[in-house]
């Protein structure tokens, strides 16, 4: 089970960082860190359809394409989650191709995507700091900001946000940004 460790809430939103294994999350939608092919692959992304079984890769089959800082929507086959939202962050190519830009469009697309579901919670990996190789410390900065921007845009429209992050390096970079971006 994933353990809880900073928690703010923003009007009736409340936003929590965890350690923990996505898959394991009960809330309604769960968001995949996909290739914009949408056919599976490694990280959080191979875990989500282990869990999930064929059916996601069934469903994402019939979507086909994803751009990256986009979001499409399938179920969510034998996980908890009702959806699985696929999201594909920027791969890192130095930071001067709108990486940053992408990720943050990345998380917010996939929050409205929850929201027009439907769903009242969500659970996040830290989308392109696996294998899209985006540095981990910017990475956390530009998520939580994007997060804040959404629900100060859309107030109420989601009961909670968890970012579930697996390493401990990811989570103390999203721990010192958390403060930054929300403690001060
Ligand atoms: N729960 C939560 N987070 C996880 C889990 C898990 N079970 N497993 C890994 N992570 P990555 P990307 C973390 O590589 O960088 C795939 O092959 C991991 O520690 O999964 O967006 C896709 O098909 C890291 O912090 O996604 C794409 O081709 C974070 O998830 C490509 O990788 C993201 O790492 C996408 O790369």
């Amino acid at each position: 089970m994933a353990q809880e460790m900073e928690v703010v809430t923003i009007g009736n939103t409340k936003i929590a960082l965890k350690r923990g294994d996505i898959t394991q999350e009960e809330v309604d939608a769960i968001v995949n860190a996909a290739n914009p092919r949408l056919l599976g692959g490694g990280g959080v992304d191979g875990a989500i359809h282990r869990a999930a079984g064929p059916s996601l890769l069934q469903e994402c089959r019939q979507i086909g394409y994803c751009a990256p800082g986009e979001a499409v929507v399938t179920g969510a086959g034998e996980l908890k989650a009702r959806y699985v939202i696929h999201t594909v962050g920027p791969v890192w190519r130095g930071g001067t191709r709108g990486e940053e830009r992408v990720l943050a469009s990345a998380y917010k697309e996939s929050l409205k995507r929850a929201v027009g579901k439907g769903a009242a919670t969500i659970a996040l990996p830290a989308i392109s700091t696996g294998a899209y190789g985006f540095p981990v410390d910017l990475a956390a900065k530009v998520s939580l900001c994007a997060i804040k921007e959404f629900v100060e845009e859309n107030p109420g429209a989601l009961e909670q946000i968890s970012l579930v992050l697996f390493g401990e390096n990811i989570y103390k970079a999203f721990g010192k940004a958390f403060e930054a971006c929300f403690i001060r």
